[in-house]
């Protein structure tokens, strides 16, 4: 049942036709999503043509279908991966048992959470990115911030399907709540942190891709192994979107790092600002921001909801079923850093209740490698700086180093260096005005801001100067 139903107001391959009331709820739901999106999605360009991919099958080869779409025609649907036959829960108490084809009731509550978070995460981050295209260095990148945009409301999608399919009323008004919560307003603000904070420019909204959607990646993972098997299959064609964000983040920095790099060659100066680029001094700070603000979605570092999300089977590692231990973990041990006395220190903790800071060590090698691609950048052009990941306990709101003012280093540091040195560490107001500065629209096809390269190629095999937004 790989195909997609198109003919169908929700185009879904879980046979919607077949299932009127949930058929009803999601068709009652659906009119609410799209006043949503036109009061908070994408500023400006509703009625334009985008060059965008729509999902037309969750197989592997040929999923994707790429024509002009205007945004709020987008077919938003409900895309699982084909199901597994005799699937087993694969870790924690349930190991060995068959997948659970629907909610055990006595984890409603503890699995609607999960979900909802997840679901809180997805249409947070259109709101961040609403104004967005206005400022577009280029067409280009205004096609994949709408292709991240459409994408992200599908998310949205795939986890009220879950609430609407599976939670009965409950899962009906926390779908409702879902389009009622804003990002970053104060009286119903977004559940997690980092999707409070304001994209307002490119760079942020780059690094958001880079660092935050690989949170996504990395929590969506964990709960691909979930035993309930319509999340797990939920989550596993979500993984296959959310590459393209990725992309897109680490490929948008990337352009920024060679700009800065070409600027600084040509005018024989690091202080390229007067030339219009970002200096990558700006750049690391922008990233240490990010980084840290990411690192806080990952929850406490010591995590009794953790450990009881994996010994109930919800929520599982990083690729569990790789990993060849027992999959229960009670006797196990995982070294985990925390502040101890004044002191950074590395503990062994019993594993189960140190599973976030694992999923943070998975998800911290994983942002290492993409900082080493941007270096190669860096050292193509015979320029002697590197970009470094800061401290996981510089600028941290959640866990153990909350508590403590830590350099990027990894110093602890008193609060009059942090006053002191903040400046150095993190986008200062300055650095924000100047990025801001620097964000006038290049819609003319095939041309770019002058602070950031081309891409090295265009998307789906069209031309870089292919006109990916008609703007007429
Ligand atoms: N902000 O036991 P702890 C994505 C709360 S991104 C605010 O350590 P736990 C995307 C926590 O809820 C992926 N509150 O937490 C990316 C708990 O509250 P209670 C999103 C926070 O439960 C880009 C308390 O602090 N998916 O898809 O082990 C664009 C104690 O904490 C935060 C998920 O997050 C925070 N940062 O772990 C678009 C997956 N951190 O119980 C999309 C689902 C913690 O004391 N969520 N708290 O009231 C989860 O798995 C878990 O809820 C968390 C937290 C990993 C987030
Ligand atoms: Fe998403
Ligand atoms: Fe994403």
């Amino acid at each position: 049942m790989a195909s997609v139903d198109y003919l169908e107001r929700i185009p879904n391959n879980v046979n919607l036709r077949e299932n009127r009331r949930l058929l009803r709820a999601l068709e009652e739901w659906q009119p609410r999503y799209l006043s949503w999106w036109n009061e908070v999605g994408p500023e400006g360009y509703q009625a334009k043509d985008v060059y965008l991919r729509t999902a037309v099958s969750v197989d592997r080869e040929g999923w994707a279908h790429f024509d002009y779409v205007k945004m709020p025609e987008y077919r938003w649907g409900i895309f699982l991966a084909e199901s597994e036959p005799n699937r087993v829960i694969g870790f924690g108490d349930h190991q060995g048992h068959p997948a659970w084809q629907d909610v055990p009731g006595e984890y409603r509550g503890t699995l609607r959470r999960l979900i909802v978070t997840q679901g809180d995460t997805e249409p947070a981050s259109v709101e961040q990115q609403r104004h967005l295209g206005r400022t577009c260095p280029s067409l280009y990148d205004m096609r994949n911030i709408f292709q991240v945009n459409v994408e992200e409301g599908r998310h949205l999608w795939a986890m009220v399907y879950l609430l609407q399919a599976y939670f009965g009323r409950d899962g009906r008004e926390e779908a409702d709540e879902l389009l009622r919560r804003r990002s970053g307003d104060s009286d119903k603000p977004r559940i997690l942190g980092a999707f409070n904070e304001k994209t307002p420019d490119w760079l942020s909204f780059f690094m958001f891709s880079f660092f935050t959607d690989r949170d996504g990646k990395y929590q969506l993972a964990a709960l691909a192994e979930s035993g309930f098997d319509p999340l797990s299959r939920t989550c596993r064609f979500m993984l296959t979107e959310e590459a393209h964000h990725m992309f897109v983040g680490e490929t948008g920095v990337g352009r920024i790092v060679q700009r800065a790099c070409e600027l600084q060659r040509e005018h024989r100066t690091d202080d390229i600002r007067r030339f219009g680029g970002i200096d990558l001094s700006t750049i690391q700070r922008y990233l240490n921001f990010h980084f840290s603000v990411s690192l806080d979605l990952f929850g406490a570092e010591v995590s009794t909801n953790a450990a009881n999300f994996y010994t109930l089977g919800l929520k599982g590692r990083f690729e569990e079923g790789k990993k060849s231990d027992d999959h229960r973990l009670h006797e196990a041990t995982y070294p985990v850093t925390t502040l101890e006395h004044g002191q950074i220190v590395s503990r062994d903790t019993p594993a189960l209740v140190s599973l976030n800071e694992r999923l943070r060590d998975d998800y911290i090698a994983d942002c290492q490698r993409g900082v080493e691609r941007w270096n190669q950048v860096i050292k193509r052009h015979g320029i002697d700086v590197e970009l470094r990941l800061p401290h996981r306990g510089f600028h941290r709101a959640i866990g153990g180093c909350a508590a403590a003012r830590i350099a990027p280093d990894g110093r602890l540091v008193s609060e009059a260096e942090w006053q002191a040195k903040q400046a150095e560490w993190l986008p200062t107001g300055e650095d924000q005005e100047y990025v801001a500065s620097l964000m006038k629209p290049v819609v003319a096809r095939g041309q770019f801001a002058n602070w950031i390269a081309p891409p090295a190629r265009g998307i789906n095999s069209k031309p870089v100067d292919f006109e990916y937004v008609r703007l007429e």
